[in-house]
């Protein structure tokens, strides 16, 4: 306890200090010193793009695995990012459920300079839960994911479509891993592993033999209006660094009231397996402390379709991860 609050006090004492030299940066001198280092701007995160690639994937309907809405979205999903990079991973499949379903699967890895040694990890899972079992009406019935699925998605869309354009010196890898959220309810010991299949068999075959990356970043519900994000238990255990890069950049660009410096539990999703592997991995995810499940209301009912989706929270995580990148690249 006491080491986690000095921790919080010194990331909070460099937020600031790293806060004041922001402003400085943004007018350079006519003729800067030739010692002096090309400064790296991030682009501007487009949240009306971001906002357009949540409803392109609400449009198909839920992407539930083996359902033709998910063939048609992820063949959507291939072809815009093989749009943005030549570097395209498909790891396809069959895996299979904690319900004893065989579930075709498609992990779709995106590359951006291949080579470069330092990369960055940026993860998010692109299918849609069978069931809206949080909702009392139709609970057998999937809900459209907009929030749960496709805001993570809509947000490496967007960053890979400014990839594309304003290549950054760091390598970057964007996946959408498939099967995550066709996980046991309830959790307890036969829930264990029953999420996040995807990313787990990636974890076991990498896209690329050997694959590893200096750390990972998923996003998960990052779309909802008044979204607020928490040091999550893993990502604060295995990669506190990274939490606090994010967040304190986050702050810097006035977006504290998303990225909260509190406590937000342990919550087993697709980073334990990167975490596993040796990649210090944090997950950006919605918690709710008002909440008995802990998540946002809308969390696996009907309710989390187009209407919950916010631009200003797309651009509040959107815009915080380009600097994250584009500041790892000078
Ligand atoms: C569990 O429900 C055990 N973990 C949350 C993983 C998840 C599901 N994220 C989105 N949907
Ligand atoms: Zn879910």
């Amino acid at each position: 306890m006491q080491l986690k609050n000095a921790i919080l006090l010194l990331f909070t004492a460099s937020s600031l200090t790293l806060g004041a030299c922001h402003n400085e940066t943004k007018t350079p001198p006519a003729t800067p010193p030739a010692e002096t280092k090309p400064m790296v701007t991030a682009p501007d995160f487009n949240a009306d793009s971001a906002y357009a690639f949540v409803k392109a994937q609400i449009d198909f309907g839920p992407r539930v695995p083996n359902t033709n809405a998910h063939i048609a979205c992820g063949d959507y999903l291939i072809a815009k990012m093989k749009s943005w990079s030549p570097n395209v991973f498909v790891q396809e499949g069959v895996l299979r459920a904690f319900d004893g379903t065989n579930l075709k699967f498609r992990n779709i890895i995106t590359s951006f300079n291949p080579d470069a040694k330092q990369r960055v990890l940026l993860f998010a899972h692109w299918d849609t839960r069978p069931w809206s079992d949080q909702d009392s009406i139709d609970p057998m019935k999937p809900s459209l994911g907009a929030d749960d699925g496709g805001s993570g998605v809509a947000v490496l869309m967007e960053i890979a479509r400014q990839l594309s354009q304003l290549k950054p010196n760091i390598g970057v890898d964007l996946a959408f891993f498939d099967a995550e959220d066709w996980g046991k309810e309830g959790g307890g010991p036969s829930a264990e592993d029953s999420y996040a299949l995807g990313t787990q068999y990636w974890a076991k075959n990498p896209h690329v033999p050997g694959y590893t990356a200096d750390y990972g970043i998923l996003l998960d519900m990052v779309g909802a209006k008044d979204a607020q994000f928490r040091f999550e238990g893993l990502s604060y255990e295995r990669a506190s660094s990274v939490l606090r890069k994010v967040w304190s950049q986050a702050s810097q660009l006035g977006y504290s009231n998303y990225f909260l410096n509190q406590d937000g539990g342990w919550i087993t999703d697709d980073h334990v397996y990167v975490n596993a592997i040796g990649i210090p991995s944090i997950d950006i995810i919605h918690t709710r402390i008002n909440e008995r499940s802990g998540f946002p209301s809308h969390w696996h009912t009907h309710r989390d379709n187009l209407d919950v989706i916010d631009k200003n929270t797309l651009k509040a995580v959107g815009q915080t991860l380009l600097h994250v990148l584009f500041q790892s690249a000078v």
